[in-house]
């Protein structure tokens, strides 16, 4: 017996000393000694990937109060985070830099040594008098090229059980893959909690990646995009290792399209938080991969992607039976779903814009809440945060893709990027290249920020491929590694720009509504296999009225007037000059090893737009755009 099972043994039963000693990899065993010596539990739970073991992390995270069966409908649960632990907590999420090491000044960063003491002081003992659970789990799927195992010790069941539904289990994976040291590890503690179960010391949150050690610090914090480590922290380190070996990690939806003759085109999207990426990938009639996190790989010169993730950590915020049909069901059905930031009243959870009157009181993030509640700063108290989530393993829906699991991924026909833009970029355009795409869609990609971080909402920012929260890279490597990555492919994804909220010039009104996005999407499969034709604007290629008129009545039933056509797809040339200047400020300010690239093409897209201000004013209608030849 290595040393480290002989400090374990006492602090487990029979059992999942077992379920230990059959993991052959001493490095495992070194690291959850490790920890354990560090939080100090009373207790050590190791998950396996057996039904019992899943069944007892759910039975636990009721027991012990974190999440709470107060539902009526079979299966649901809710969970609630802290008042001051509602989003991801940007300021206090660091990445931590060895001395001589730089990261760029975009990216919020401590001293290692100075981190590491901090995060591991306020571990210390953290988990006293609780169970620290083991689990184990497979980013993308098992037994694939994809495969990145991930290892995880916390003291939250709410945070264990969430895992259950988002990722696929790994616990075999890791006997499988017997003493190896390359896979990433999380360490957690939802610290002191009060009575209501929650994290009772937000100021002493701390959020910590040490790539050093492939190692993620959470501590005093509860809300999944913090605690569970698997996601948008494991995410940085993913990111990094996809950089030094060749291949892309992403903020990005996969669904597969259908075209006609029942044809499906996967595609995959990048968003910022908030900014319709679930609801993409929950198109009706389509299927859905994956909403959050995608690993994309050059397989034989063929961009192949994978879900990192089996479940869904999603917005519920607007979900209501007329714009999200699918989810609603699955909501509104017995099943295993953890609602989180609900109100909760007579056993039925509740949510903004869900379509229905909500009751003017119940139980919420704040404990009793009735209507005119107001916080400490006298702000008055909404029923539900608006970053309220559900939790749900995506074989939940009817619609998941069969490939789901497949673990040579599936062919990326396109890849869209879409941000939050009130002003410059139209609904949809098909980028003039590769490199165009990366560049003008992509790296330029802007929104505002939103209620899903803390801190104040609609301030505007550049989102680079929306991965600005996450990156770990020098910015600039960032860009040249995904311009590499196209150059190499024989086949290359088609790119595409969306902006589901351009507004109304003059009156500030969104030009679109939220059904749109499927003529979009329909478009764009359709531009894929080369075949509807497009116009040519000095931002890119836009659909032609006849085709969308077409797909609006095909798809939305609707008639769609010219008039909305011209407003929705007029290039506004004062303000994509603006745009084009603020995205070469950011990264003239910003990042020292832009590739030259970036500028050039920046400075090209001012050309055209400048020659086509010439020609046609400030403002120039679609139908002044020549038809893409053969079109
Ligand atoms: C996002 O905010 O982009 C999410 C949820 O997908 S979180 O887990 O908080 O990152
Ligand atoms: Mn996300």
């Amino acid at each position: 017996m290595n040393p480290y099972l002989e400090v374990l043994q006492p602090k487990m039963s029979a059992v999942d000393f077992q379920k230990l000693s059959r993991l052959d990899n001493p490095i495992v065993h070194e690291f959850i000694a490790k920890e354990s010596d560090l939080c100090h539990p009373e207790k050590i739970f190791i998950c396996s990937d057996s039904a019992e073991d899943i069944a007892y992390v759910r039975k636990q995270a009721i027991a012990t109060g974190e999440e709470q069966a107060i539902l009526t409908t079979k299966g649901h649960t809710v969970h609630f985070d802290g008042e001051h632990d509602q989003g991801r907590d940007r300021q206090q999420t660091k990445y931590l830099v060895p001395k001589g090491l730089t990261l760029s000044k975009a990216l919020n960063q401590i001293d290692r040594q100075e981190g590491l003491a901090e995060v591991r002081s306020l571990l210390r003992d953290s988990m006293a008098g609780k169970t620290m659970i083991v689990r184990f789990i497979s980013l993308g799927p098992t037994d694939s090229i994809f495969t990145i195992l991930g290892l995880q010790c916390t003291d939250s069941w709410y945070v264990a059980h969430s895992e259950d539904l988002l990722y696929r289990p790994g616990y075999e994976q890791f006997v499988k893959a017997g003493p190896k040291s390359d896979f990433l590890r999380v360490v957690h503690s939802a610290g002191k909690l009060n009575d209501d179960k929650v994290s009772a010391e937000p100021d002493k949150k701390r959020i910590y990646i040490d790539h050093m050690d492939s190692t993620i610090y959470s501590v005093n914090t509860q809300y999944a995009g913090n605690s569970v480590g698997f996601k948008k922290l494991a995410f940085r380190l993913a990111i990094r290792k996809a950089s030094s070996e060749g291949w892309l990690a992403e903020h990005m939806l996969l669904m597969g399209v259908f075209g006609p003759g029942g044809r499906k085109t996967y595609f995959a999207g990048a968003f910022p938080s908030a900014c319709g990426k679930t609801s993409t990938a929950m198109l009706p009639g389509e299927t859905i991969l994956g909403d959050d996190i995608a690993y994309i790989r050059d397989i034989d010169s063929v961009a192949r992607a994978v879900n990192v993730e089996s479940g869904i950590f999603g917005i519920i915020q607007d979900v209501n039976p007329r714009d999200d049909a699918l989810i609603w069901k699955v909501l509104t059905n017995p099943g295993e779903i953890i609602f989180s930031n609900v109100l909760v009243k007579d056993g039925k959870p509740y949510w903004l814009g869900m379509g229905q009157e909500l009751p003017k009181d119940g139980l919420n993030y704040t404990g009793a809440w009735y209507e005119g509640k107001k916080d400490e700063e006298g702000n008055e108290i909404p029923p539900a945060n608006k970053n309220a989530r559900y939790t749900v393993a995506l074989k939940a829906l009817e619609n998941v893709d069969p490939e789901l699991d497949n673990p040579m991924g599936v062919e990326l026909g396109g890849i869209m990027y879409g941000g939050r833009d009130a002003k410059a970029y139209v609904p949809v355009q098909q980028s003039f290249s590769w490199e165009h795409g990366i560049i003008a869609y992509g790296a330029s990609l802007e929104t505002e920020t939103t209620f899903a971080t803390i801190g104040k909402e609609g301030v505007p920012e550049i989102n680079m491929m929306s991965i600005q929260d996450f990156i770990s890279i020098p910015l600039g490597k960032n860009v040249h590694n995904n311009l590499d990555f196209g150059r190499k492919l024989k086949k290359r994804p088609i790119i595409f720009g969306v902006n589901y909220f351009l507004r109304e010039v003059g009156n500030g009104k969104y030009l679109n509504s939220p059904h749109d996005k499927h003529v979009w999407v329909k478009w764009m499969e359709l531009r894929v296999h080369d075949e509807v034709g497009a116009l040519i604007t000095p931002t890119g290629y836009i659909p032609k009225y006849e085709d969308l008129r077409r797909l609006f009545k095909q798809v939305l039933g609707k008639n769609y007037p010219k008039e909305d056509y011209i407003k929705q797809f007029t290039i506004r040339v004062p303000e994509n000059l603006a745009k084009i200047d603020r995205v070469s400020r950011f990264y003239q300010e910003n990042v020292t090893d832009t590739p030259l690239e970036l500028f050039g093409i920046l400075y090209l897209q001012r050309q055209r737009l400048l020659e086509a201000k010439e020609k046609y004013g400030d403002y120039i209608s679609p139908e002044n755009f020549e038809k893409e030849t053969g079109a």
